[in-house]
């Protein structure tokens, strides 16, 4: 290596200059730079989206100093590292959290004012990176935040989606999807790293040999290469200086691969094989908890886990430590199954490309692995069959034999009188046809599992990985979920921030525990009032949303109920509109009868393949097109299915709410995360004790908090009983009376059969037991009702949920991660700050 001319070296970066100062008026300035210069604009003809990227473009440069430096110091003080492998991160968009971030939001707020613009259309303007299903997705850029923030070495490693979930629309009541391009007007938070490309072998065979050493040794001749392209994002933590790394790969075809098709002169077939690599990352997998077993996807794991390990090799290379240390420098992550294979890959790089003995290599994997469960869903369980994994990953399939067959001897061992625990804990489901199982290779090949709530981890101890506490009790460890603050209370309900800070100092932002300083204003009038007219002035403007976009007119000082979250029928979106049949079926048989004015609000996407879940959405549809015309009801009852829902529309959605509903069927939400946001921002919960609404319930006080229905453990039993529906429908006259309604085709247009499969179901089948909770929801949500008149007591109640909400904080939960799993502490960032004589 040639030493660089000191003089090219860091140039010194003012921190007043045009692209790192934050006064208003640099701001204004290097806006209107980056609109002529980047944008190629003047103002005069200029698009709102033309200044959002001029904004986004002022903003990125005032990260990119300490996006380097940050870079900078974990190079030098080879900082001990977490690697966060997730398929999915759920960002959101950046240019409102970067502003808060930087602590510039309301100055630059001013000088978009001062050039005659608005912030807030602006912020509108922001395409979002859409590269999620949902709270596991989201939950990994949570967590990246929160790292930033604790000054925790981290990057995040994933796959660069051309297309991301896709837009949903609402058509007759049904949800059609359409392609998301979130990239069209060009996205300026990424920097491509194209000299950091890997190739990933797929297919072929492997070959044994004996090197020049006369060692036995394996070669994977594979079937073709794909090459991962680097895609970086930088993240900025809150009022700190590190900037850490989301590294996104998309996949290219390799050169070297289409040669020999173009020069036999099968141009359209080397073109071809380029487009069969590029679509590795051209699309999002759209299910939510369950597995697809396309072989696309498995493409897609194998695929960035392996850019992933690579990139690390390369950095330890590029910082001179040995590939012994590899556990030492680094702590991987991994976020469910889907990068599992990841076990194999490090073994196969270990062995193969780097020489090492098995017991070597197994002692690196073992410590370096963490695997997070994030389901116990059996339909998201992922297997492979054999045939498919032998085609696209040969090597690993051999790898993944040897690593199971030693795992089966250490079984043997430990349980020689049982042979059916070989066959229940091998990693190789022999029970027919012969799959890989992929929570199985994690726990073997991890130091450490974990789920995502405490009853979620207890349920995993004792049902879907038994087997693997009862081996291996101190790798399990609950690690209850969290989310961020900053996006989900400081940027999405600054009104409310503002009135906290105004109490309690800023601290609260970093130190979520602190709110608890609020209990003590909750007797106090002033603050009561400030936090009812929040409230209410929120609604109102969702109010005026709704009736700008949906043409409904809703009452703001109705209870605003809302379930927004993906469809899925264990959430249980159906029994929620149950209950609005039934009270509708009430005001019928009783125009006067008293009543809670509520406005029912849902929001989410359902799989495009899962009809069950299509079809509830007709219904609530259906059933708002009936209720809200209906001039019995006399605006008692309004109910609106709000489409496209997505991070930002959630940014909205939260601070608006009354009431959150969470009332999965107990033991089937491994944690949830939404009924943390909504509880931060003053809506109480009613609720199952399913997942981590457990926790927010010790958190709050019962008192504070609307409980219903059966247990996780009274669920399993009634099943054991043997569970009849049917039973249910006969015997509760209103359940039979609503479910008739829908029957009768009466919110159908006289049609009985479009909901009867929906109807079907639950009469005879009803898995998700709403049959079973009907009446204790119902009891309950009256109960809700008679509790928001008492407006003193519901403030109360509200209040009180703010200030105990400090454990949800997504930093409470990476500082477990960082003490229990990673062992690793918080690396400082310092910047220089101006001085003139530097210059
Ligand atoms: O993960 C969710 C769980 O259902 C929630 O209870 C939990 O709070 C969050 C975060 O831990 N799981 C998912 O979101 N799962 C998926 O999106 C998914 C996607 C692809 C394949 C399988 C599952």
């Amino acid at each position: 290596q040639t030493v660089p001319d000191p003089r090219l070296v860091c140039p010194p970066v003012r921190v007043e200059d045009d692209r790192t100062g934050l006064n208003i008026e640099t701001l204004k300035r290097a806006f209107l730079d980056n609109l002529f210069y980047i944008q190629g604009k003047f103002p005069d003809i200029a698009t709102q989206n033309d200044y959002y990227m001029a904004l986004a473009y002022t903003v990125r440069d005032r990260l990119l100093k300490r996006w380097l430096k940050t870079a900078q110091t974990y190079t030098e003080q080879g900082s001990r590292t977490v690697c966060y492998l997730s398929a999915e991160f759920l960002l959101g968009p950046h240019l409102g959290k970067n502003l808060i971030n930087l602590g510039i939001y309301d100055d630059v707020q001013q000088a978009m004012e001062e050039l005659g613009l608005d912030l807030e259309t602006l912020l509108e303007q922001e395409e979002e990176p859409g590269l999620g299903n949902g709270g596991l997705g989201r939950l990994a850029a949570c967590y990246l935040d929160s790292m930033a923030t604790l000054e925790i070495p981290s990057i995040g490693y994933g796959i660069r989606y051309e297309y991301g979930i896709f837009e949903q629309d609402i058509r007759d009541g049904w949800q059609i999807e359409r392609s998301d391009k979130w990239l069209r007007s060009g996205y300026p938070w990424e920097v491509p790293r194209p000299e950091w490309s890997v190739p990933v072998k797929i297919g072929g065979h492997t070959e044994q040999y004996t090197d020049e050493r006369g060692r036995f040794r394996v070669r994977w001749v594979p079937h073709h290469v794909v090459m991962g392209v680097p895609h970086d994002t930088p993240l900025l933590g809150y009022q700190v200086n590190t900037a850490n790394t989301l590294r996104l790969w998309r996949a290219e075809a390799a050169e070297s691969f289409d040669f020999d098709a173009f020069n036999s002169g099968d141009y359209v077939g080397a073109v071809h094989e380029k487009m069969v690599s590029e679509n590795i990352s051209k699309v999002l997998y759209p299910n939510d908890n369950i597995s697809q077993g396309k072989e696309l996807r498995l493409l897609q794991q194998i695929f960035f886990v392996s850019c992933s390990l690579q990139d690390m090799i390369r950095i330890m290379e590029g910082q001179k430590i040995p590939l012994e240390k590899f556990h030492e420098k680094f702590v991987v992550q991994m976020n469910d199954t889907h990068p599992a294979i990841a076990v194999a890959e490090l073994m196969r790089l270990l062995i193969d490309d780097h020489c090492m003995t098995w017991d070597q290599a197994w002692g690196i994997t073992t410590r370096t692995f963490a695997y997070t469960n994030h389901t116990l869903l059996p339909e998201a369980l992922e297997r492979w069959p054999i045939a498919l994994f032998k085609k696209l990953l040969p090597r690993h399939l051999e790898l993944i034999y040897e690593i199971n067959q030693r795992f089966l001897d250490d079984v043997r061992i430990r349980y020689p009188e049982q042979p059916q625990m070989l066959s229940q804990m091998s990693i190789i489901d022999e029970s027919g046809e012969r799959y890989v199982r992929m929570a199985h290779l994690a726990c073997v090949g991890s130091m450490a599992i974990n789920g995502v709530a405490a009853l979620h981890t207890e349920l995993l101890k004792q049902g879907v990985l038994h087997d693997f506490y009862e081996m291996y009790p101190k790798k399990f460890n609950n690690k209850t979920n969290g989310v961020t603050p900053r996006r989900f209370m400081v940027l999405s309900n600054p009104r409310l921030s503002r009135a906290i800070t105004e109490r309690i100092g800023p601290n609260w932002v970093k130190h979520l525990d602190e709110l608890k300083k609020l209990e003590s204003y909750v007797d106090d009038p002033n603050f009561r009032q400030e936090f009812r007219q929040i409230k209410f002035d929120i609604k109102q403007e969702l109010a005026t949303y709704i009736q700008q976009n949906y043409g409904v007119a809703i009452n703001p000082n109705s209870l605003f109920d809302i379930q927004a979250k993906r469809i899925h029928e264990y959430k249980r979106q159906h029994l929620n509109a149950l209950y609005i049949v039934t009270l509708y079926n009430r005001i019928k048989a009783n125009p006067n009868i008293e009543i809670t004015p509520r406005t029912f609000l849902f929001g989410g996407k359902a799989a495009p393949g899962y009809y069950t879940a299509k079809l509830i959405i007709k219904l609530i549809n259906a059933i708002g097109d009936v209720v809200n015309r209906d001039p019995d009801v006399r605006d008692r009852l309004k109910v609106l299915f709000l489409k496209d829902y997505s991070v930002k529309f959630a940014q909205r959605i939260y601070p608006a709410a009354d009431l959150s509903e969470q009332i999965s069927t107990a033991g089937k939400e491994a944690s949830g995360t939404g009924n943390m946001k909504f509880a931060m921002n003053g809506a109480l919960t009613i609720g199952t004790l399913d997942g981590a609404n457990i926790e927010i319930r010790e958190e709050v006080g019962e008192e504070n908090f609307f409980l219903f229905g059966m247990t996780a453990d009274e669920v399993y039993a009634r099943k054991a009983q043997g569970y009849n529906p049917y039973d249910y429908y006969q015997s509760n006259s209103e359940l039979k009376l609503a479910i008739d309604r829908i029957a009768s085709g009466f919110f159908s247009h006289g049609d009985r059969k479009l909901f009867q499969p929906l109807l079907d179901t639950l009469m005879h089948r009803d898995d998700y037991m709403l049959f079973a909770d009907y009446q204790a929801y119902i009891d309950c949500q009256d109960y809700v009702g008679q509790v928001f008149q008492d407006v003193d007591r519901w403030t109360r109640m509200t209040i009180l949920n703010v200030a105990r909400m400090g454990k949800f904080s997504s930093d409470r939960a990476i500082r477990d991660y960082c003490e229990d799993f990673w062992k690793i502490s918080p690396v400082p960032i310092e910047i220089e700050e101006y001085s003139p004589e530097a210059i």
